[in-house]
């Protein structure tokens, strides 16, 4: 019995020494046609900084869509959409990457190393991101 108490206490040390790198995954769900409003969500909006894992479903049954993965220089930056190309230019926002030409009903998957700041995941297929295609994400120390 005491030797059983000894490997008990053994083993909580080596689990209590041994540091976690819990990497942070983030569902995000694409939906909407075209023509009609669509969405953009996640299953998180506020997540510690470090690896993470984006999950994009394409939730849509005719619409293809994309996620990119934007960094902010402040919570306050505003994102212009170029109302004639109805996209946004991404060439003026730092992309951390993206999953691009999503099919409807596909998964995707975006691996970033994130530091703490705030970011914004948007679809810049034409109109979509006017038709409600973006979200924010916090990130935090
Ligand atoms: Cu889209």
């Amino acid at each position: 019995m005491r030797s059983f108490q000894h490997a008990l206490a053994a083993l909580a040390i080596v689990c209590i020494a041994t540091p976690t790198f819990a990497a942070t995954t983030v569902k995000v769900v694409e939906g909407g046609e075209g023509g009609g409003p669509m969405t953009l969500t996640l299953d998180q909006s506020m997540i510690k900084a470090g690896e993470t894992t984006f999950l994009v479903h394409n939730d849509a049954t005719t619409e293809e869509h994309e996620m990119v993965l934007v960094k902010l220089k402040s919570v306050e930056q505003k994102i212009a959409v170029d109302s004639a190309k109805g996209r946004v230019n991404e060439k003026k926002l730092k992309s951390m990457g993206e999953v691009s030409e999503l099919k409807p009903g596909a998964d995707g998957q975006l691996k970033a190393k994130l530091a703490p700041g705030s970011y914004v995941l948007l679809c810049n297929i034409k109109g979509h991101y006017e038709a409600g295609m973006h979200a924010m994400l916090t990130v935090t120390k």
